[in-house]
């Protein structure tokens, strides 16, 4: 074991609704924890603070809001998070975060928002060091197990949230060229269960020994256009 300080990585799950997400969060912990490796899950929204019981509302379409509110509401409950966030990663632990700020900018750039305005907000938040994203059809998703209880489930939406995550995709490929920082990885969800388990462990691996460069800042230093 390494006695040089080393900080906990941060790796983000991200995908469309019913993409797994969840499901591989808790098995990789799981065998994150069976390693006795330190790792702390967290969610996005965290529906359990003052913020998120707003959005939580608002995704079982008991209250509306205007979309720059809500979408602003989802960006603050990951602010309130933040410095916990650090905390954690500077502590060693590794964070693994289902869904964060690419969901904010694919769910809200899908109702018509423009993707600059969805992005300012979140910008200077911990970046993640690798960004993991389920791919699946919104047909396949929906075979799933059905959509329809919260209100972005619907294959229209999840058809245009998946043509975002596509362009972040290509986006953030292009940024790790140039900064070696912020590895996205597309993973294949369509596949059984023990295939998307195994294809996320592949690339987790590398990252649980703990990492030595400070946290970084999301979408810092990006061109505005
Ligand atoms: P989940 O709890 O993972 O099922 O996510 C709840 C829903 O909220 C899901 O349809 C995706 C959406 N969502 C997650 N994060 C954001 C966000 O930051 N902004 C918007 N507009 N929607 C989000």
């Amino acid at each position: 074991m390494s006695s040089s300080k080393k900080r906990g990585a941060f790796i983000v799950i991200e995908g469309l609704d019913r993409s797994g997400k969840s499901t591989q969060a808790a098995t990789l912990v799981e065998r994150l924890q069976a390693k006795h490796i330190a790792v702390q899950l967290q969610k996005f929204p965290d529906r359990t603070t003052t913020i998120g019981r707003m959005i939580d509302s608002y995704l079982r379409s008991e209250s509306d809001l205007d979309d720059h509110t809500i979408h602003l509401l989802f960006s603050a409950n990951r602010w309130e998070l933040a410095t916990s966030i650090e905390e954690t990663l500077n502590a060693g632990t590794i964070i693994l975060c289902d869904r964060y700020a690419f969901s904010g900018i694919a769910f809200s750039a899908s109702k018509g928002l423009p993707f600059e305005w969805c992005r300012a907000p979140d910008v200077s938040l911990p970046a993640p060091d690798l960004i993991l994203f389920l791919d699946i059809t919104p047909e396949k998703a929906k075979e799933r197990g059905g959509y329809g209880e919260e209100r972005y489930e619907k294959e229209e939406t999840q058809r245009k949230v998946r043509q975002i995550f596509g362009r972040m995709a290509e986006e953030t490929a292009a940024q790790y060229e140039k900064s070696n920082h912020g590895r996205w990885v597309t993973i294949d969800a369509s596949q059984s269960l023990e295939a998307v388990t195994a294809d996320i462990w592949k690339v987790v691996e590398p990252f649980v020994e703990g990492l030595s460069g400070p946290i970084h800042r999301l979408w810092e230093g990006l061109d505005q256009p």
